[in-house]
Formats: structure tokens, C-alpha cells, sequence
């Protein structure tokens, strides 16, 4: 199965790794898309959108504060610990959309968070952020300027922080090897970090148990899930640098 990697092992030199979703959904966070993603018979996707968060803001941080309060008690998994630990043998960079910070949780250092995190709260006018670990009881929460606090994530419609996102198209532009796991590719501009990538003629690695948008641009497709495999594939590095 990893034949592709073992052959050039030693010129993979930096890594970077795409993450969404799934990486974290065996750590019991459900993801966006398939059966995972609804809740409360809402589509998720139509909650991720300032138009929903303006149009009733009570019901989407209904959606989050459940999903905080799952996220605050979650651990990290084999696949996001695999990661943190490829650092002692090769630069890693992790370009994640996720908003759940579970990649710095097992210790990743190089973590850049496309879409934001669902800790830090930030006000809709003045320039209130701050991280916040408490649950919220009376929704909307009300900033002291008395208006509503959002969590500082990035909603479809809403651009990514700009510098955030400079850096991930640099990282990606460099790479000699992108592993993208857990992501179905379908949200832009994340989605075409793997296209910087290829451009630099880096190896792309997929891991998902199902084909995504992009299967057919990449080097190898694995079909099984971050946690298995992410771990075989630091090993195979462990060996060639002990
Ligand atoms: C496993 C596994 C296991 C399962 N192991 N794998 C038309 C109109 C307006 C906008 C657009 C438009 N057309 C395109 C756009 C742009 C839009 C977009 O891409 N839309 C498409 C959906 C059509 N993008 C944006 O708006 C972005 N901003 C932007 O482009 O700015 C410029 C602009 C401004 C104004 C107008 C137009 C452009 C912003 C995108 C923000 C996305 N935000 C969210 C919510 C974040 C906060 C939160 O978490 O609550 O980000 S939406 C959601 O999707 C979340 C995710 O990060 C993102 C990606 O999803 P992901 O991670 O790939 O998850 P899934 O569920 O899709 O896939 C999971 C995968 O895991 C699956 O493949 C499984 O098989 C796999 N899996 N278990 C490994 N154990
Ligand atoms: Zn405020």
C-alpha cells in the first residue's frame, strides 16, 4: 500500500498535512457532510452561514454550544497524535479546517487554523476576542457593548484570515508532500491547496474511506480512516531516520 512513499522516502523533507472533518470524527466529533451532518434535523451546512447566524442567532448558538461542549471534552486520536509526533523527524506543517484545536492538543506545533476556533468568541461589532471555555446559558451571549458575540470561526460567504491563509498557499507551494486526510474537498479556497502543492510536483497522499472531488489528482488514495492508517504511515519515517 505505501510502496509510492517508501521508494522517496528520505525527499520528503516538508510535510504538509490537509485535515478536515474526519480526521477527528473517531475522536466522536461528527462531521459536515453524510449522515453525521445534521442536527437536529438542521443541515449543517445551512447553519455554517452568516445569512443563518443573522437570520436566528439563538438557533445557531444552540448548535454551537452543543458542539463546544463535546469538543472541550475530546481527545486527540491515534491519526492527530501520529502527526504531532512526525515532528521529531521532518518539518510538519498542519493546514487544518477544523475548528476544534485537537491537532495542538497532541502536541503539534505548526498548526494553522483555516477556518478559525470554536473557543475564541469574538463580538459581531467592536473588537472584543477572547478565549472562552465556559458554557453560554442565555443564548445569544450578549457582549458588553450589548451586541451579539459569535464564535470566531469562518462561515460560508465570510473570507479567511488573510494571513492564515497566505502562509497555508506558501507552506503548500513548498511541500514536497501533502497528505490530506479526513476531507471531503468540497469547501474553497481550502480545497485547492492541493493544487499549489502539485504545482511544486509534490506527492499527494489522500486518506478517506470514500472518494472525494479530488481523488483522481492524487499520487495515492487510501481508503480507511486517519486513525489507522496515519500512524502506519509516521512509522514507516520512524524506521528510516532511526
Ligand atoms: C474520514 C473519517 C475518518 C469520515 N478518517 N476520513 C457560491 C456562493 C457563495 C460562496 C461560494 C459559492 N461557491 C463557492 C463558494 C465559496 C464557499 C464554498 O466553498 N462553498 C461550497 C460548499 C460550494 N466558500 C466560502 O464561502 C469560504 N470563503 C470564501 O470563499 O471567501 C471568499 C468569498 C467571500 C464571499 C463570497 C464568495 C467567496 C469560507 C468557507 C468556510 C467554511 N466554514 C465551515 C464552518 C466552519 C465553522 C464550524 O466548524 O462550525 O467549515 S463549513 C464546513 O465545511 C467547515 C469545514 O471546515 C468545511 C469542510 O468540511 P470537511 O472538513 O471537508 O468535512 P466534510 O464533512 O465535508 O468531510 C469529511 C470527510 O471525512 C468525508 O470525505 C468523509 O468521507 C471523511 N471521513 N470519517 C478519515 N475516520
Ligand atoms: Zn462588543
Amino acid at each position: 500500500m505505501f510502496e509510492l512513499i517508501e521508494e522517496q522516502i528520505t525527499n520528503f523533507k516538508k510535510i504538509v498535512f490537509v485535515t478536515g472533518a474526519g480526521i477527528s470524527q473517531e475522536s466522536g466529533i461528527p462531521t459536515f457532510r453524510g449522515k453525521d451532518g445534521l442536527w437536529r434535523n438542521h443541515d449543517a451546512m445551512k447553519l455554517a452561514t452568516i445569512d443563518a447566524f443573522y437570520d436566528n442567532p439563538k438557533l445557531v448558538w444552540e448548535w454551537y454550544n452543543e458542539r463546544r461542549m463535546n469538543i472541550f471534552q475530546a481527545q486527540p486520536n491515534a491519526g492527530h497524535k501520529a502527526i504531532a509526533e512526525l515532528e521529531k523527524y521532518t518539518q510538519v506543517v498542519v493546514l487544518t479546517q477544523n475548528i476544534d484545536g485537537l491537532h495542538q492538543k497532541s502536541g503539534s506545533s505548526n498548526v494553522l487554523e483555516l477556518h478559525g476556533s470554536i473557543v475564541q468568541i469574538k463580538c459581531t461589532v467592536c473588537n472584543f476576542k477572547e478565549e472562552i471555555l465556559e458554557e453560554f446559558f442565555d443564548l445569544p451571549p450578549i457582549c458588553k457593548c450589548g451586541n451579539i458575540l459569535r464564535p470566531d470561526v469562518v462561515w460560508f460567504g465570510e473570507s479567511l484570515p488573510q494571513d492564515v491563509w497566505q502562509n497555508a498557499m506558501n507552506f503548500s507551494s513548498k511541500c514536497d508532500l501533502m497528505v490530506i486526510a479526513g476531507t471531503s474537498l468540497v469547501v474553497s479556497p481550502a480545497n485547492t491547496l492541493p493544487i499549489y502543492a502539485k504545482q511544486n510536483n509534490a506527492t499527494l497522499v489522500e486518506i478517506n474511506p470514500e472518494i472525494t472531488e479530488m481523488s483522481g489528482e492524487m499520487d495515492l488514495s487510501i481508503r480507511n480512516t486517519s486513525a489507522e492508517i496515519l500512524p502506519q504511515l509516521v512509522s514507516l519515517f520512524k524506521k528510516s531516520y532511526d
